[in-house]
């Protein structure tokens, strides 16, 4: 049996392709019964799960009808779209899902783009039919009208189309006759999708992913282009810069069901990961010890946005975190780098301990903040700021795609929420009792915007957006219009002093958490910074008075998630993160410093 399909699954984010997947697997009956396996087991990180997204793509294969598929599930979030570029190197053709309720949304268009010019064949998928005043066959058409817009050629314009609801687990051709079954699905792609196609020559594979396992270590993942591999074959490996270096394969795996297996040997077309190289990166070909020859290699993102990483020197710290020192995070970073290829680092300053981290956009860096606070580490985050580059003698800023997708009337006020942000409006189309916008807005405009915008929506909004190009400056972005509150004291907030200020703002603390001198405790309703005291206790007096500080009822506080956080704070301000907390606090704690330095600035 040698028989192989490369397929991709890629998708706006939600469309459903991760459950697909899972269905497909399950079908190709890799579970045995009695095995407990639950949803989406593809999304195995507990990021992922929690947040109930794909974030890194994932190579598994099956065996349908004596031919081995090899399938990448691929991210849809817009902030890893570099990932899916870049694994779409793997493939000879892609499912490209599309919700049949919502349609292409940006993200459908960006990935079926990349595929497109890669010239892979894509078949497409109209999912989640079940969803009542779905429409199938508009999705289908606007499919065709985007595939022809972005220049497809003629054979992928004759796109074969599958209809079905991957959550009921079925597939058909007809939307209205469902099957029993995802098999109509898997025979289109035996039939439609090509084998690889194989050139004749020496060994060559591009390193597309990066895997890693605490036994066998760095793991390269790739498909094999041309040639042979086999466990201890000694391999060229030509960087990116075109340096060679001599190196020798430990082990070979192909991708089995969710796992991998050890082989001896691979052909050329399948995908394998390579155990045991050294000094690899994502982009570097393997190739022919004597004749080495490169592939092309993998073009990166530029990042769009930065964020300052820096040591966590609140008076809090070390209290949560087992790593805290600027050596720790100078690592974690610096090992970050070797498989987060649209993030860069840069060293600010001398004092070796503020580090500037680029990326593709907040959910890109908030993932691995997150992720460094569950392996034990605490930090701080200064403000989001976007990448600003000077062309042809201009001052440029990102601009990206928003998409808005909200009740009719509430759109209203959401358009003047992005007006002010310098969001520019391209379309408003209705849909149904929803109203879907468009606009073109700089990526400043985006910080915060999720956050107001699903407050004034009741958290109907669906926002969307995505990377377009460099323009020039849009000009002033007023930021936040409230001020902070920020804690006078270090100790334990008190109902009492808590409730009496209640009409200041909303507070971010509970009662009789601690708190020190200038932590960022509440907003302030008014647009200037508030020092406050909420430490204090009621005077005691003789006379005992009937309301005791326990009787006070106070409003819950808000809790910021970690992206909330990082998108609310002024430029003055630090997010600090430790594994069990999130606290704002003003970089400068003591007012007297921050007094003298708006005078500095002012004069
Ligand atoms: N109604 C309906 N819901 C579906 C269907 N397929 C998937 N979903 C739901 O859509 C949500 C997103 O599904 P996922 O499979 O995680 O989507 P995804 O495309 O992998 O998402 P990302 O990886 O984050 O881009 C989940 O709540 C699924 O249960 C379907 O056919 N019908
Ligand atoms: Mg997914």
């Amino acid at each position: 049996m040698n028989k192989i399909r490369n397929i991709a699954i890629i998708a706006h984010v939600d469309h459903g392709k991760t459950t697909l997947v899972d269905k497909i697997l399950h079908h190709c009956n890799l579970f045995r019964d009695n095995q407990e396996t639950g949803d989406l087991i593809l999304d195995n990180n507990d990021i992922e799960r929690e947040r109930g997204i794909t974030i890194l793509s994932k190579n598994v294969s099956v065996i349908y009808k004596d031919i081995k598929i090899n399938l990448i599930d691929t991210p849809g979030h817009s902030d890893f779209g570099g990932e899916v570029e870049r694994v779409l190197n793997m493939a000879d053709g892609v499912l490209l899902l599309v919700d049949a309720f919502e349609g292409p949304m940006p993200q459908t268009r960006f990935v079926l783009q990349k595929a497109l010019d890669l010239k892979l064949k894509p078949i497409v998928v109209i999912n989640k039919v079940d969803r009542k005043n779905c429409i199938p066959e508009e999705v289908h058409e606007s499919v065709f009208d985007l595939m022809f817009e972005l220049d497809a050629e003629e054979w992928q314009l004759d796109f074969p189309v599958v209809y079905g609801s991957a959550k009921n687990n079925w597939m058909a051709f007809d939307w209205k006759n469902p099957s029993n079954s995802i098999s109509p699905l898997l025979d289109v792609v035996i039939e439609h999708i090509p084998e690889p196609k194989i050139d004749e020559g020496s060994t060559q594979m591009l390193i597309t992913s990066l895997d890693y396992s605490s036994f066998t270590g760095r793991i390269a993942i790739g498909r094999l282009q041309r040639g042979k591999l086999s466990s201890n074959q000694q391999v060229s490996l030509v960087k990116r810069n075109g340096e060679i270096l001599k190196s020798r394969i430990k082990e070979i795996n192909t991708f089995d069901g969710l796992g991998r297996k050890k082989v001896d040997m691979i052909n050329a077309g399948d995908i394998c990961a390579v155990v045991g190289l050294e000094n690899f990166e994502i982009g570097d070909t393997i190739a022919d010890f004597e004749n080495p020859e490169a592939l092309p290699t993998i073009v990166i993102d530029e990042p769009t946005m930065s964020m300052l990483f820096t040591i966590n020197n609140s008076p809090f710290f070390g209290k949560e975190g087992k790593y805290v020192t600027s050596r720790h995070i100078k690592e974690r970073l610096q090992k970050e780098l070797e498989k987060n290829l649209a993030m860069q680092l840069e060293e600010k300053g001398d004092s070796g301990d503020k580090f500037v981290v680029y990326g593709r956009g907040v959910l890109h860096l908030s993932v691995l903040i997150e992720t460094m606070r569950r392996e034990g580490f605490e930090l701080q985050i200064g403000q989001p700021q976007v990448i600003i580059k000077e062309i042809d003698g201009k001052k440029c800023e990102p601009i990206e795609e928003l998409t808005i997708d909200l009740p009719e009337d509430v759109s209203g006020k959401a358009v003047e929420i992005v007006a002010v942000r310098k969001g520019e409006i391209l379309s408003m189309e209705v849909k149904g009792l929803r109203m879907i916008c468009k606009f073109m807005i700089p990526s400043r405009g985006l910080i915060g915007l999720r956050n107001q915008l699903l407050t004034t929506t009741a958290g109907e909004a669906i926002i969307n957006h995505r990377f377009i190009e460099f323009q020039p400056y849009k000009g002033e972005i007023a930021g936040r219009n409230s001020g902070s509150l920020i804690s006078m004291e270090n100790g334990i907030s008190i109902p009492y002093s808590l409730d009496k200020l209640k009409d200041r703002g909303r507070f971010f603390i509970y009662h009789g958490e601690s708190i020190y001198t200038g932590q960022v405790i509440g907003e302030n309703s008014r647009g200037n910074d508030l020092v406050v005291n909420v430490t204090k206790t009621k005077k005691l007096s003789n006379v005992r008075s009937s309301g005791t500080d326990e009787k006070v009822k106070l409003a819950p506080p808000v809790k910021f998630t970690l992206e909330e956080a990082i998108e609310y704070i002024q430029k003055d301000e630090y997010v600090e993160i430790t594994p069990n907390s999130i606290r704002l606090r003003k970089i400068l704690l003591d007012e007297n410093d921050r007094k003298r330095l708006s005078k500095q600035i002012s004069s």
